[in-house]
């Protein structure tokens, strides 16, 4: 019998936009239940009792909640075997998965919405150092992702780091990073785009 998968969902989040791509790419059918955002309700009572981290995105399985995008798309990768998102050597993959930390533990927790928020409302800063703050981290990372994506020539089967890289990119793009000095990123950026799992995914095709 199949699963029933819920998505707790923003399309704004990019955590929750990895996830959504995740599970398109593996074709599973799933329900998506809107957590506003921008009326709090991740601090809701009875999505707290989900997420007690008050975070989109969580996904519940058959009543058991899994909360963090990249343990919700490893359990998918594990769960659901098709379309593999990890390849199977072991060296590829802690190589992959470092590049995808590399966007979900070192841009991610630095620069999402409530770091950037502290930033301007508790700390003082201006809306100068604030994006001052933003593009160094982003640059940061972005530069070691287009250096690995060069030496390792990108197949035509999506895989964990687009899931995270496509949703980053548009992330830069809403703050207007010059994306010009990661011609590599767009390119595999413009690669996914044109697969539908990543357009039914996308923030500006969810229903809301
Ligand atoms: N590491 C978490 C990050 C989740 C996260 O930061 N979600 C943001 C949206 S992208 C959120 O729910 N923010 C609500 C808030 O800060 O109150 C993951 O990968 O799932």
């Amino acid at each position: 019998m199949s699963k029933e998968i819920i998505l707790y969902d923003y399309p704004r989040s990019s955590a929750a936009y990895r996830v959504r791509i995740a599970l398109n790419l593996k074709g599973i059918r799933y329900k998506q239940v809107l957590i506003n955002l921008l009326n709090q309700e991740q601090h809701s009572d009875l999505y707290l009792a989900k997420n007690p981290q008050g975070l989109v995105p969580s996904l519940s399985v058959d009543g058991q909640v899994i909360s963090q995008s990249i343990a919700i798309i490893e359990w998918l990768d594990e769960t659901y075997p098709q379309q593999p998102l990890l390849p199977k050597g072991a060296l590829e993959k802690a190589q992959l998965r470092a590049q995808a930390y590399t966007i979900a533990c070192d841009i991610h927790p630095l620069n999402n919405l409530r770091v950037l928020r502290y930033l301007v409302d508790d700390m003082a800063h201006n809306e100068t150092e604030k994006m001052e703050w933003y593009y160094h981290w982003i640059k940061l990372a972005f530069t070691t992702i287009e250096a690995y994506i060069d030496t390792n020539t990108q197949n035509n089967q999506a895989n964990l780091l687009d899931t995270l890289l496509v949703p980053q990119v548009f992330n830069a793009n809403r703050f207007k990073l010059d994306m010009t000095p990661y011609p590599n990123i767009n390119q595999r950026v413009i690669w996914c785009n044109q697969q539908s799992a990543f357009q039914q995914a996308h923030p500006d095709t969810q229903l809301t």
